[in-house]
């Protein structure tokens, strides 16, 4: 905001709100010259941001106007992944697509298209409304969006039917904060004043985390268990308080179902049993235990690093559990965060206007395989809002897939991404900046109606236009579908209870709250939506989904060949692989010193990070702050990052998390060692 204190002339300031995948969902002031983003900082619209942004969306104007933005529609000329383009017209690089698209419907194999998109833009209309519609008509595959919070959130639907957590603003009035696998220093800025704030008050700080992280380092506990063994010791922290006298029976009798039969599955974890597999202090686990029960108001932010593994989503369910069985409801700053995005219920337009079709489901996580052996074959792969050759698991399954002479690939993206260069069609978008967007927070309680603060760059369109184009060109368009920004918007609000108040909200002042406000104290103001309201904490349908029943332990590999856990968790440089082509130059994996020592790898040594999957090139960074046993790298990396082009994901094995086929990126198994010649 300082920076917009002099603006010079010609320069104008306007709102718009980030859309991209961050709980935090920042209220931006953007300083435009002409055609130009010039400057980008944060606002007062939405009240978490506070007046500042991270250092990331501050980049902005080098990804909109930079090199690597993708002007004009292409079209390959090489051979696959090379890389090598011409440009083409909307027209002519449309028609290819529809033709190829029309082709496959009418000889009946239409199932062999697979639109392949995540969360690149989160804003409500650029996905799951046009698009949805195109490929619903077509009938093509679907995917299962399951590499992040699929474990979490069947965990969050299973227990609570998606309740709203406690708001990050009242995270001041908590005595105790617990951090489990989520480090918002990096993954969502705006929480650490108010830990901070809280802190000031006396709050303790507990966080569970392999990594020393920022906020570790200044908590009061700090749990470094060992990757996936977070299920046994909230299962530990739940037996000791059932125990103990420590749960809360009243609250429980009132609210919950399933409580006898989570204290039997409880029960074989006593404390020790769990600080052994977890690899911590079996004291600090006690101590962690009596805290939480002595403690309220006491919150338990959840995140997204302890789902990634096979016992991902029994873990997120038995953290989901403590508030219940240790009765921490019904104050402000008590209770539990995980996302708040369930409260909208804005989600799907098309789930209202366009009915889903029962065509195979593909689960994204297993796309490279999909690639290899789907039968029906997949014919044309349609990506947007994702960048699958960094972000999915099995990096080098899906790079040969997308090598394979009789696949179609068409990627839809503002920035030539290392997946752009698989493609046989390039598709410019828009960035945020350059349409209306809406944009809702799954941390912050905020709805944000943005308009575009310049024309769009280049060539470059909406995915709202191109998927309503494509509809036409494949003559699936109907009279009467909702097209532009503002009518799919109406039809979005119009399907939402509350659809009425949000609009007359966004009329007003640009941001709407859900109708259960923006600080909603649960059990106050929010109650379970599951079908009884109540906390069904052994939930039928996940016992039956997850392999070893839910809440049971499913022993981590530990290879002699490979035995070292790899984690590549979010930094604070990219947003996923968002903004990925700015972070020049290589980078490291941090190993801690007694893995490093008996390797002979010293700081900056160049190694090989290697398991049956592949290997990744690079320096090494030897830290104390990661567990032994323990390597990370960062996750949305780009190819210029590493030595070889290849990264973590290449490691991670494409294995699924026991319950909603999740990603298991922080289950990888590898060794390291040094290269020869450094
Ligand atoms: N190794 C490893 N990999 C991981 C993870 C991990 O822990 N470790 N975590 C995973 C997680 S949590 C996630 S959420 C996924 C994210 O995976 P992805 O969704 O694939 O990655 P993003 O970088 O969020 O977005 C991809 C692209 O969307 C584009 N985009 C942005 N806005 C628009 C738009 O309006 N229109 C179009 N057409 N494109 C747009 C961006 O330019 C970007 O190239 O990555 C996963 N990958
Ligand atoms: N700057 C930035 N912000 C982001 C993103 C980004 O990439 N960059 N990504 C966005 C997205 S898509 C998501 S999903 C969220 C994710 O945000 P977070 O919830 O913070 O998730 P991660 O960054 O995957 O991991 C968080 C922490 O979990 C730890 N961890 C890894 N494995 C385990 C484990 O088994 N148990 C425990 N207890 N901890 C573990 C890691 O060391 C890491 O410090 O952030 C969002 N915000
Ligand atoms: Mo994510």
């Amino acid at each position: 905001m300082e920076a917009f204190a002099q603006s010079s002339p010609g320069e104008r300031v306007v709102s718009s709100a980030c859309p991209l995948d961050c709980p935090d969902a920042c209220s931006l002031e953007v300083r435009v010259n002409g055609d130009r983003v010039v400057a980008i900082g944060g606002s007062r619209v939405n009240p978490l941001t506070e007046g500042y942004i991270c250092a990331k969306v501050r980049r902005l104007p080098e990804h909109v106007h930079g090199p690597a933005r993708v002007l004009y529609p292409r079209i390959r000329t090489g051979r696959k992944g090379e890389g090598a383009f011409r440009r083409a017209s909307w027209d002519e690089a449309l028609g290819l697509v529809a033709s190829r698209m029309r082709a496959l419907f009418d000889a009946g194999r239409a199932e062999s298209i697979l639109p392949l998109s995540y969360g690149g833009s989160n804003g409500l209309l650029s996905q799951d409304t046009t698009d949805a519609r195109l490929f619903r008509r077509l009938g093509a595959s679907r995917l299962a969006r399951t590499v992040c919070s699929a474990p979490t959130g069947r965990a969050a639907i299973g227990l609570y039917g998606k309740m709203g957590g406690v708001a990050l603003d009242d995270y001041d009035a908590a005595s105790l904060i617990v951090l489990w696998g989520v480090n918002p220093s990096a993954s969502g800025i705006h929480l650490v004043p108010h830990v901070q704030a809280a802190r000031k008050r006396g709050a303790l700080l507990i966080v569970i985390d392999p990594r020393r992280t920022p906020l570790a380092a200044r908590a009061d506990l700090h749990l470094p268990v060992t990757p996936g063994t977070d299920l046994p010791v909230a299962l530990a922290l739940l037996r000791w308080l059932f125990e103990n006298g420590r749960a809360d029976e009243a609250f429980l009798a009132a609210h919950a179902t399933g409580v006898d039969e989570l204290r039997r599955r409880a029960a074989p974890w006593t404390i020790e049993r769990a600080a052994g597999v977890a690899g911590v202090p079996a004291g600090d686990l006690e101590g962690f235990a009596r805290m939480y029960a002595d403690a309220s108001p006491a919150v338990v932010r959840c995140g997204w690093g302890l789902e990634r593994n096979r016992n991902g989503g029994s873990a997120a369910a038995a953290v989901l559990a403590l508030p219940a069985v240790a009765g921490k409801f019904g104050v402000r700053g008590g209770g539990y965060t995980l996302s708040n995005s369930g409260v909208w219920g804005l989600d799907s337009l098309n789930a209202a206007a366009e009915p889903d079709v029962a065509t195979r489901e593909i689960n994204m996580n297993l796309t490279g395989e999909a690639l290899r052996t789907a039968d029906p074959p997949i014919r044309l792969l349609f990506v947007y809002n994702a960048n699958p050759v960094m972000t999915l698991p099995a990096q080098e399954k899906v790079r040969a897939g997308l090598l394979r002479e009789d696949l179609f690939t068409v990627v839809f993206d503002p920035i030539l991404t290392d997946t752009a260069r698989y493609a046989d069609v390039v598709l410019p978008a828009t960035t945020f900046l350059e349409r209306t967007e809406l944009s809702r927070g799954y941390g912050a309680y905020t709805l944000q109606r943005t308009e575009a603060v310049i024309p769009p760059v280049g060539e470059s369109r909406p995915n709202h236009e191109v998927f309503a184009d494509l509809c036409r060109r494949t003559g699936l368009a109907r009279p009467g579908d909702a097209e532009s920004a503002s009518e799919l918007e109406a039809a979005i609000l119009a399907a939402h209870p509350s659809g009425r108040a949000l609009a007359e909200a966004l009329d007003a002042g640009g941001i709407a709250a859900p109708p259960s406000g923006s600080r909603p104290v649960q059990f106050v103001d929010v109650f379970p939506r599951t079908s009884d309201r109540r906390i069904h904490l052994v939930p039928e349908e996940l016992d039956r989904e997850s392999p070893a029943g839910l809440y049971g332990f499913r022993e981590l590999s530990s290879g002699a060949l490979h035995p070292l856990t790899l984690i590549s968790p979010s930094t604070d440089r990219t947003i996923s692989s968002t903004l990925g082509e700015l972070r020049e130059g290589p980078v490291a994996l941090e190993i801690s010193p007694s893995d490093a020592g008996p390797r002979g790898i010293e700081d900056g040594a160049r190694v090989r990070v290697y398991n049956a999957l592949g290997e990744v090139l690079c320096r090494a960074r030897v830290r104390d702050a990661i567990k032994p046993g323990v390597v990370f790298l960062p996750k949305g990396l780009w190819s210029h990052n590493t030595d070889n082009g290849v990264t973590a994901s290449a490691l991670a094995p494409d294995t699924l998390a026991d319950l909603g086929g999740g990603a298991c990126f922080n289950d990888a198994r590898v060794e390291v060692e040094r290269r020869r010649g450094a």
